[in-house]
């Protein structure tokens, strides 16, 4: 999954079914309803009670928690009374919220995008494929591929696309470093797309932007035939398509370009996973430093973040604020 977040349900959820109809809820609350209120609050009822050590026996037992409401409670009584939650049943029956849902499946489109078209009577992906001139580019780049990104990438193909995204750059510069990261690097059987982070030691942070080191590279791979298609491409950040060979499915990829002296921490960042980043950096800041994609600050008694600190690998970050190292297929949390 790319733009596309996950929901924050852990591993381990004893509440793990009525987290779910909650989220479903949530989505609906933000993508039809357009009320972000509900939606958090739905959200953080759901968070916490996949935290909860014990299954919830009684919408009582689930309302004595911090984050979960008179209202929210009582449907989880009825969910636990009956197996169903009536609100949930009325979601699916609703086909706003069906069109967008499956509209927003279109890599590109958003619910407010989705809700557009639906105003436009568009509401099925064979419909957008005669109104294609209401998308932009990523949108009709999106479409062409929908099946083939709804695919998970198996492992072994990653690793192809891996061997082949460091022959060709290296081939072409061999001062690049290349890391995938994401799923991938957690040693996920499948992910659902390649995340690749791009530096080169003449970029630094202190260096001035060279745009070409990102498109000289994109080009080389399109050369290649590796890379088929376009999303997005700036500077710093490559949003497309790669395609292996004839009979496989074209894949999403991103390459991020990264300052030399930021690689680590951009590592760590897109390796995750998102619940284990969170810990780390709320981690760092127990220990007065704070940590995000970019580098590691420490922050002084008035709250204001130093000098970014000297990092040359991730261990160094792990170090900075005494966690113990855990090797990439450690952090699925
Ligand atoms: P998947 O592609 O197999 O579904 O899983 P993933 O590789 O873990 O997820 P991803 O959506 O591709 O994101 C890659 C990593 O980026 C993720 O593991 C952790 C980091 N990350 C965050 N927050 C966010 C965020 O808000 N958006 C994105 N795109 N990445 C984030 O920690
Ligand atoms: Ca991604
Ligand atoms: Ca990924």
């Amino acid at each position: 999954m790319s733009n596309k977040r996950k929901n924050p349900t852990s591993e381990n959820n004893l509440n793990a079914s009525v987290c779910e109809l909650l989220l479903e809820i949530a989505e609906y609350e933000r993508n039809v309803n357009r009320n972000v209120h509900k939606y958090n609050a739905y959200r953080n009822a759901a968070s916490t009670l996949a935290k909860h050590p014990k299954k919830i026996t009684s919408g009582s037992e689930a309302k004595k928690l911090k984050g979960v409401g008179s209202k929210i409670g009582d449907k989880i009584d009825e969910y636990i009374k009956t197996g169903e939650m009536g609100k949930v049943k009325k979601i699916r029956a609703d086909d706003t919220n069906v069109a967008i849902n499956l509209l927003a499946r279109v890599s590109g489109i958003g619910p407010a995008k989705a809700r557009e078209l639906i105003n436009d009577g568009i509401t099925t992906i064979e419909d957008l494929r005669k109104n294609q001139d209401k998308l932009n580019h990523h949108q009709i780049i999106g479409l062409k591929y929908f099946e083939d990104f709804e695919l998970r990438i198996p492992r072994d193909e990653i690793k192809l696309i891996e061997k082949q995204l460091k022959e060709h750059i290296g081939e072409f510069d061999s001062k690049y470093l290349v890391t995938i990261c994401g799923s991938y690097r957690r040693g996920a059987k499948s992910s659902g797309d390649v995340d690749a982070l791009l530096t080169h030691p003449s970029y630094t942070s202190e260096s001035s932007k060279c745009p070409s080191l990102l498109s000289k590279v994109t080009q080389v791979l399109k050369d290649h035939g590796l890379v088929t298609d376009t999303l997005s491409q700036g500077d710093s950040k490559f949003m497309g398509v790669c395609h292996l060979m004839e009979g496989l499915p074209h894949r999403r990829l991103d390459i991020r370009l990264l300052p030399h002296d930021q690689y680590y921490c951009g590592i760590l960042y897109f390796t995750g996973s998102d619940m284990f980043n969170k810990a780390m950096r709320q981690h760092a800041l127990d220990k007065g430093f704070t940590l995000n994609e970019y580098c590691i600050r420490p922050v002084g008694s008035t709250g204001v973040p130093g000098e970014a600190l000297p990092v040359s690998c991730e261990r160094d970050i792990f170090d900075y604020i005494d966690y113990d190292y855990k090797e990439p297929h450690e952090r699925n949390a």
